[in-house]
C-alpha cells in the first residue's frame, strides 16, 4: 500500500527513524510481533501493515479469505437494506446453513467464542464449581470467573491432551454443577466417558469446541455431545467470520433462551427475561460466513495435505512427537502441535527461538498453563503435582504453522530446519531465551508501574 512522503525505517528494536516526518503523526503499535504503522492519521485507508524488517515471515496461521469481489454483492445488500445487526437475514441464513453443514440441530450465532462461552454457562444456570482443564486458551477458565464460578482443574490425558475422564470423579464436590472440557486442537474429548460421569453425578457438560469446527467423531459431529458446545469463528480459526462464535444446542427452547440472553435478555419489546448481554453477530460477519462456507471444504482439504506432509517428516525426526487423533476422528487439521522431548538435542524454547530466528513463528499454545496464572494459582486444584501431564504438554509444545495457503515446500523447509536445528548453534537459541526473560521482566515492570499509576 502507498505510504506518505516520509521515509520510515523501523529499527529491529522498534524505534522510529523518520526523515521529514512529524513524529506525533506516527503511531506504532507492536502487538506480539505485529507492527501496525499508521503513517497518516488523516486517511483511514493509508495504513500499512508490516511485520518489522523481516522478509516473508511465516506465522502460526493466516486467515483464509474468499475473493473480495465475491463479497461486494453481500455488502451492497446490507447497504441497501440498512439492516446491520439484531438478527437480520444473513444471520438467520447462516445459522440455518451452519446447522446443515455441521450436522447439528440448533445453533445460535454470537459475537465471538468468548461471549458464546459466557452465555452458554448462563443459559444452563451453572453455579458453584466447574471441572475443567488447565491446558487450553485462557478464555476457557476466564469464562468461569466472569460467571462467578470456581474452576476446578483436572489433569489431561497425555494421549489426547484433553480432560482425563478418569480423574473427574475425585474432583467432584457437593458444589460441583458442571464439566467444561475442551476439544483441544480439535481432538475430540473422550465424550462417552465424560457423559457417563456427568450422568452419574447429575452434572451439565459444556464443551469448549472453539477449535472443533467440522470435527466428527464416530461419524457424527463432535458438537452433538454434551448439553451445549461453543465454537469460535475468530480470524485464527479454521472457519472465520473475522470475529464470531456460536452456541450449539439440541432443541428450540434452549435456542430461544440463548437468543434472549445474547440480546440483553429481551424476549419482546417490553419483556426482559434475564440479565443478558449484547452477544449478537452482525450482518457483516454473518454475510462473510455465508461466503466462507463455500470455501470451507477446499480449505480443509488443503489443511489435510499439510498435516499429512508434516506427519511424514516427523516419522524421521528423533525426539519430536506428534498427536495421533483417537480412532473414529474426522479431523479439521486446525493446529499442528509438536512436542519436544528430552531426546531432542534442544529444549523446546531453544527450538522455538531458533525457528523465530528463521522467520518461522510457531506458537507455544498453551504455555504458560492457566493454573500458573496469578488469578488461578491460589486454587488448590492448580497445584503442579495435581497436573503433571498438563505441565509436561505446556512445557514441550510448539504449534507449527498450518493454514490453507501454506505451501508444502514451506512445510518441507520448516521440518528441515527442525531436523537441522538439532545439530546446530545452541548458543544462538540460548541468547534468545535470555532476551525472552528480559522481555518478561520488562513487561512485569511496566505492569507494576501501571498498577501503581492507577
Ligand atoms: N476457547 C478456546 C479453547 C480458544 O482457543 C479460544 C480462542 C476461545 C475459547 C475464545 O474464542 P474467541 O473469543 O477468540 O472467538 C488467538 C486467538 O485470538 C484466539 O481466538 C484463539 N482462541 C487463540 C488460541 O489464539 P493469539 O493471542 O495467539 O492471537 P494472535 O493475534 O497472536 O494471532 C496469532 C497469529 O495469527 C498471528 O501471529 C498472525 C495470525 N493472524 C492473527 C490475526 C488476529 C493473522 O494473520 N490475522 C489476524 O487478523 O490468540
Amino acid at each position: 500500500m502507498a505510504t506518505q512522503s516520509e521515509t520510515l525505517k523501523l529499527s529491529l528494536s522498534g524505534r522510529v527513524k523518520s526523515k521529514s516526518s512529524t513524529p506525533q503523526a506516527l503511531q506504532i503499535i507492536d502487538l506480539k510481533g505485529f507492527l501496525f504503522i499508521y503513517t497518516n492519521p488523516e486517511s483511514d485507508l493509508n495504513v500499512e501493515y508490516g511485520e518489522g524488517m523481516k522478509k516473508e515471515p511465516i506465522f502460526v496461521t493466516k486467515p483464509a479469505l474468499p475473493p473480495l469481489d465475491e463479497f461486494i454483492p453481500y455488502l451492497e445488500q446490507i447497504w441497501d437494506s440498512k439492516v446491520l445487526t439484531n438478527g437480520g437475514p444473513f444471520h438467520a441464513h447462516l445459522e440455518q446453513k451452519l446447522c446443515h453443514y455441521l450436522g447439528v440441530n440448533q445453533l445460535a450465532l454470537c459475537t465471538n467464542g468468548s461471549i458464546a462461552l459466557l452465555t452458554a454457562l448462563q443459559a444452563l444456570r451453572i453455579s458453584g464449581e466447574v471441572i475443567t482443564t488447565p491446558f487450553t486458551f485462557v478464555c476457557t477458565a476466564h469464562s468461569l470467573i466472569w460467571n462467578n464460578l470456581t474452576p476446578v482443574f483436572v489433569d489431561i490425558d497425555p494421549n489426547t491432551l484433553n480432560l482425563d475422564p478418569k480423574q473427574i470423579e475425585s474432583a467432584i464436590s457437593p458444589r460441583t454443577t458442571a464439566i467444561l472440557p475442551v476439544h483441544c486442537y480439535g481432538t475430540p474429548c473422550d465424550v462417552e466417558q465424560i457423559q457417563r460421569v456427568a450422568d452419574i453425578y447429575g452434572l451439565k457438560t459444556i464443551y469448549d469446541a472453539a477449535h472443533a469446527f467440522g470435527v466428527k467423531y464416530q461419524g457424527k459431529s463432535v458438537l452433538n455431545y454434551g448439553d451445549l458446545s461453543i465454537l469460535s469463528m475468530h480470524a485464527t480459526k479454521v472457519f472465520n467470520t473475522f470475529e464470531g462464535g456460536a452456541i450449539v444446542c439440541h432443541d428450540e427452547k434452549m435456542k430461544e433462551r440463548i437468543g434472549y440472553l445474547k440480546n440483553f435478555g429481551f424476549a419482546d419489546e417490553v419483556t426482559v427475561t434475564a440479565a443478558g448481554i449484547n452477544g449478537k453477530m452482525s450482518e457483516f460477519n454473518a454475510a462473510l460466513g455465508l461466503l466462507q462456507l463455500q470455501y470451507i471444504d477446499a480449505n480443509l482439504a488443503k489443511r489435510k495435505a499439510i498435516d499429512k506432509r508434516y506427519r511424514e517428516h516427523f516419522k524421521h525426526i528423533q525426539g519430536i512427537t506428534v498427536l495421533t487423533p483417537p480412532k473414529g476422528t474426522q479431523s479439521n487439521y486446525s493446529y499442528f502441535p509438536i512436542f519436544v522431548n528430552e531426546d531432542y538435542p534442544l529444549t523446546r524454547d531453544q527450538l522455538y527461538f531458533t525457528m523465530k530466528d528463521h522467520q518461522i513463528n510457531g506458537r507455544r499454545y498453551f504455555y504458560p498453563l492457566i493454573s500458573e496464572m496469578p488469578m488461578y494459582r491460589q486454587l488448590s486444584s492448580a497445584k503442579a503435582d495435581n497436573l503433571p501431564h498438563a505441565h509436561r504438554a505446556a512445557n514441550t509444545v510448539i504449534c507449527l504453522p498450518i493454514y490453507p495457503d501454506l505451501k508444502l515446500s514451506d512445510v518441507d523447509k520448516i521440518c528441515e530446519l527442525i531436523s537441522n536445528a538439532a545439530t546446530s548453534k545452541k548458543s544462538t537459541a540460548r541468547k534468545k531465551i535470555v532476551s525472552d526473560t528480559a522481555h518478561k521482566t520488562q513487561v512485569k515492570k511496566t505492569l507494576n508501574g501501571s498498577l501503581r499509576h492507577h
